[in-house]
């Protein structure tokens, strides 16, 4: 019998195209024309300033607990601006850019966050999955949507986001396994911030990278340097083109940082150094980004301004929209997480409305 050669060599390759002082390595530009570069830069710049903006309102208390996405700007914009309408975005919890990006109108994310039912019933046309709080869960969700893109015989393709704290998820193996054996059409995006909560990354796995992992499921793996978004577009869109002609899937692993704490309940202060944040600020996305649209005569002072000004007026729109919206009814709560109501919450459903027509309050009293 011929030895089976355990030793298997690998090598991740690592892409970055848009320097910290916002030039370019050239041979590595993806094609993205003047309107492109500008859409990027407000998208950005709208969803930090709607990241802001939120903090704010859930310290007022006009909100309920989320996850900022400061300083993933690039990450996950760049990866859904290779989407086209046809495909599938399956989110985690830390993509607002990119379900804006999507179309998902503001006022319904920010009911999403303050805990209304109808917040989550995402229009269909989006084709984009609601939000996955569940650590990992929805990567099985965004296979079995490729799957059976493939067997339908339709050219088009997943997008699924996760940290790199879902890579220690059962449901990680099983989603990348199933990928992998189906040639299932997704690309996996892996943003990798360094920290599950207060668990940083070389504790989270003994790889030094995300992207090898793809090597045990016969997938193509890259790492890419996620606060540079030409770099993230870049093989995103490489990624989905192969993914689409059936050329299998990819796991992207985008590397970057979250400047803020995990959610607006954590104080990242306790596990991490001012010096290290202060240090991945200075590598932030947007000012990259702004760099060389400068520099390429695409932005000055008055356009930063103009899109500052754009943004926020925008967000205090959605604002006053989304607290215009009549309170959710307690019967509609129960309608938008299953398509059948289970048995023991079409029991908890009729309690309440039986109760309320009683003209009781609707909390519940003790043995109920
Ligand atoms: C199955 C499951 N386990 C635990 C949690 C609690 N939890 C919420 S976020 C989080 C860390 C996730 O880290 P990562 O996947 O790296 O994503 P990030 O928050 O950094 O974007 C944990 C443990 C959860 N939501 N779901």
């Amino acid at each position: 019998m011929a030895p089976i050669n355990t030793l298997v060599s690998y090598s991740v390759q690592s892409v970055k195209v848009l320097d910290e002082d916002g030039s370019v390595d050239i041979s590595l530009m993806p094609e993205l024309s003047p309107e492109q570069l500008k859409a990027l830069y407000e998208h950005m710049v709208l969803t930090r300033e709607f990241d802001e903006r939120m903090f704010k309102m859930q310290r007022q208390g006009r909100l309920g607990t989320f996850a900022r996405v400061k300083g993933q700007e690039g990450a996950h914009i760049g990866a859904a601006f290779a989407l086209r309408p046809e495909d599938w975005l399956v989110p985690a919890f830390r993509e607002t850019g990119a379900l804006l990006l999507r179309g998902l109108p503001m006022q319904q994310l920010l009911q999403y966050w303050s805990g209304d039912e109808r917040g989550g019933a995402f229009p269909r046309s989006l084709n984009t999955l609601p939000i996955a709080v569940p650590v990992g869960t929805h990567m099985i969700h965004a296979v079995g949507i490729g799957w059976a893109l493939r067997y339908s015989g339709t050219e088009a393709a997943v997008l699924t986001f996760f940290g790199e704290g879902a890579t220690s998820e059962g449901d990680f193996s099983e989603a990348m396994n199933m990928a992998g054996v189906f040639q299932a059409p997704v690309v996996f995006c892996c943003q990798n911030n360094q920290y599950a909560i207060s668990l940083p990354f070389t504790k989270q796995t003994a790889s030094p990278t995300v992207a090898q992992k793809a090597l045990a499921y016969g997938m193509t793996g890259i790492r890419v340097d996620g606060n540079d978004v030409f770099a993230v577009y870049r093989v995103t869109k490489e990624a989905l083109e192969r993914a689409r002609l059936g050329l299998g899937p990819t796991l992207i692993e985008a590397f970057t940082y979250r400047v803020t704490d995990h959610t607006t309940s954590d104080d990242a202060r306790r596990y991490r150094s001012e010096e290290e944040v202060e240090a991945w600020k200075r590598r932030d996305p947007i000012e990259r980004l702004a760099k060389y649209l400068r520099a390429a005569g695409l932005l000055d002072d008055d356009g930063v301004a103009a899109v500052q000004a754009e943004a926020e007026n925008r967000v205090a729109e959605a604002v006053t929209a989304f607290e215009a919206i009549p309170p959710i009814s307690p019967e509609e709560t129960f309608k938008h997480v299953f398509a059948d109501l289970t048995p023991p919450l079409a029991e908890e459903r009729d309690a309440l409305l039986r109760r309320l027509a009683t003209g009781a309050s609707p909390g519940a009293t003790k043995g109920e």
